[in-house]
C-alpha cells in the first residue's frame, strides 16, 4: 500500500464530505497531558464529564491494539444567526451557546467519520479504524493540536487559522501508518483578552481551567447552582462563548458550511417563560435535536428562571410562583424562590411568605429565607 497515495486521497475526500479541516498524527502516547490532567484532577479542576481512565485518555495503543495513527477533523459551525427571531416587546429569551446550535454536532461528525471509514476501508481492507466525537476516550484538543488543526489558545480552545475557534472535534485511529503532519505555531503572543472577558475567572490562567467556575459547566449541571455564579450567567441557558467571542482570532469569523448546523432562532433563542412549564414530551419535541438538551430538562428550566431574574421580568412572577409550589424537585423550588426574590415584586414576596410556612426541604428553606431577605432590603 502507498501510505502517502493513501493519505492525499483522504485529504481529497473529506473535502468533498464537508470536513472543514483534517489532520494527522501518530498514536504514541500523549505524556504532558497525563501529567496536566492528574494536576487538573488533583487540583479539583475537572467538571466530572471527562472520561476517568488516564491511561486510556492518554493512550491510544489502549484502544485500538494495532494503533498507528490518528485522523483529526474539525467542522467549523456558524456564529451568527441568519434569521432574527421575531420578538415582541416585553418578552424575554434565552440563549444557547453556538456549540449547540442545529443538529447536535456529535451526530454531523460521527456522519463523516463513518464516510472516511467506509472510503478508507474501500481502498485498503486491511485497515482498522475507531473513531470518536467529545464523548469517546481521547481528549479532541490535544489530538487536533498534535495534528496540526490549530493551536492551543489561552482560553483553552483549539483555534484554527482559517476558521477561528468555532470548530467542533473528531478523530478516528488507524491501524494505517499515515505521515503525522506538525503542529501549528501558537498565535496568542501577549494578548489575554479571553482571560479578562470570562465573567467567573474559571480562566486561571493562561490554557488553564477551573471548570467548577465555568459558566458552560454550571448551565450543565443538575444541581443548585452556587449563588456567587447566578447573577453571572445571565440569559445563557446552555453554554457560554465569552472567551471565544473576545478573541481577535475569531473576528469576522461566520462560516456557514453545512445546513444542517444552522440555528432555528426560536429553538436556540427560545421564549423563557413556556420552558418552566414545559412537560418531558415537549421539551424534547422543542431541544431535543440540540447537542445542549443532552443532560435534560431540569438543568435548562433551572438556567431558564436565573435568566428571568437577570431580566428582572416581573410578568414571570406568577409562573415562578406556580414552580415554588407545585414543583416537586426541591432545586426548582429553591431557585424559582430565589428568583422571586431578584425580581422582587409585593406578590412575589407574600408567595415567598406562603411557601416559608409550607415548605420541607432544608435547602429550599434556605433560598426562601434568603429571598425575603433581599426584597426587605431592597424595600
Ligand atoms: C469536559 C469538557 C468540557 C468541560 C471542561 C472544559 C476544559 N477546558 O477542560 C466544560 C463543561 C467546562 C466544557 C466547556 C466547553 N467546551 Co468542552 N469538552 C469537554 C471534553 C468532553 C473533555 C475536555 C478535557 O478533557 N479537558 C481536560 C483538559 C485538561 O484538556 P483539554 O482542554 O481538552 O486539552 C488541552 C489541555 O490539556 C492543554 N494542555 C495539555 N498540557 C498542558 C500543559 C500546559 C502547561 C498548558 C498551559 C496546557 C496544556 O492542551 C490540550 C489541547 O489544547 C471535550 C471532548 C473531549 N473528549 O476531549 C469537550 C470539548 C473540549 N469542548 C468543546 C467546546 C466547544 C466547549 C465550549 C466552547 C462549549 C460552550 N460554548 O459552552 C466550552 C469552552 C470552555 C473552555 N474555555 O474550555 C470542544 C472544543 C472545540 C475547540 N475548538 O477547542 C470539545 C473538543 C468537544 C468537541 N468534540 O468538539 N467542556
Ligand atoms: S466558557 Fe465562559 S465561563 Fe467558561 S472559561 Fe470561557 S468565558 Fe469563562
Ligand atoms: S483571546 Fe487572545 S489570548 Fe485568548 S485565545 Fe484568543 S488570541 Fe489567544
Amino acid at each position: 500500500m502507498d501510505v502517502q497515495a493513501l493519505k492525499l486521497e483522504v485529504i481529497q475526500y473529506s473535502k468533498e464530505i464537508g470536513i472543514d479541516k483534517i489532520g494527522f498524527t501518530n498514536a504514541s502516547p500523549f505524556g504532558e497531558l497525563k501529567n496536566r490532567l492528574i494536576r487538573q484532577r488533583e487540583l479539583g479542576y475537572q467538571s466530572g464529564f471527562e472520561e476517568p481512565d488516564l491511561e486510556k485518555r492518554t493512550n491510544p495503543a489502549l484502544l485500538l491494539q494495532e494503533a498507528a495513527s490518528i485522523i483529526s477533523i474539525a467542522l467549523a459551525y456558524p456564529v451568527k444567526m441568519r434569521n432574527r427571531v421575531q420578538s415582541k416587546a416585553g418578552e424575554r429569551r434565552g440563549f444557547f451557546s453556538r456549540a449547540s446550535w442545529g443538529l447536535d454536532y456529535h451526530l454531523v461528525l460521527k456522519e463523516r467519520l463513518q464516510l472516511l471509514e467506509k472510503f478508507i476501508i474501500e481502498k485498503y481492507p486491511e485497515a482498522i479504524c475507531r473513531a470518536m466525537v467529545d464523548t469517546g476516550e481521547l481528549a479532541d484538543r490535544a489530538v487536533a493540536e498534535r495534528a496540526g488543526i490549530g493551536w492551543s489558545g489561552k482560553n483553552c480552545s483549539i483555534i484554527t487559522p482559517e476558521f477561528g475557534s468555532y470548530v467542533y472535534l473528531g478523530e478516528m485511529i488507524t491501524n494505517i501508518p499515515f505521515e503525522p503532519d506538525k503542529p501549528l505555531e501558537d498565535r496568542c503572543g501577549e494578548c489575554r483578552k479571553c482571560l479578562d472577558a470570562c465573567p467567573t475567572g474559571a480562566l486561571v490562567q493562561a490554557g488553564q481551567i477551573n471548570a467548577n467556575r465555568c459558566i458552560s459547566f454550571l448551565t450543565q449541571t443538575k444541581d443548585f447552582i452556587p449563588e456567587e455564579y447566578r447573577d453571572k450567567i445571565g440569559n445563557r441557558i446552555y453554554g457560554c462563548d465569552s472567551c471565544q467571542t473576545a478573541c481577535p482570532e475569531n473576528k469576522r469569523i461566520d462560516f456557514h458550511l453545512h445546513s444542517e448546523m444552522e440555528p432555528d432562532p426560536e429553538q436556540v433563542k427560545p421564549l423563557l417563560k413556556p420552558i418552566l412549564t414545559m412537560s418531558n414530551r415537549e421539551f424534547k419535541a422543542k431541544f431535543g435535536s440540540l447537542a445542549g438538551s443532552w443532560r435534560g430538562k431540569k438543568p435548562i428550566q433551572r438556567n431558564a428562571m436565573i435568566a428571568l431574574a437577570h431580566f428582572k421580568d416581573e410578568s414571570a412572577v406568577s409562573d415562578l410562583i406556580q414552580v415554588l409550589k407545585k414543583d416537586d424537585r426541591p432545586v426548582m423550588r429553591g431557585t424559582a424562590a430565589w428568583a422571586l426574590g431578584k425580581i422582587g415584586s409585593v406578590e412575589a414576596r407574600l408567595a415567598l411568605e406562603k411557601a416559608q410556612q409550607v415548605e420541607q426541604s432544608e435547602e429550599v428553606i434556605i433560598e426562601i429565607n434568603k429571598a425575603i431577605e433581599n426584597i426587605v432590603r431592597v424595600d
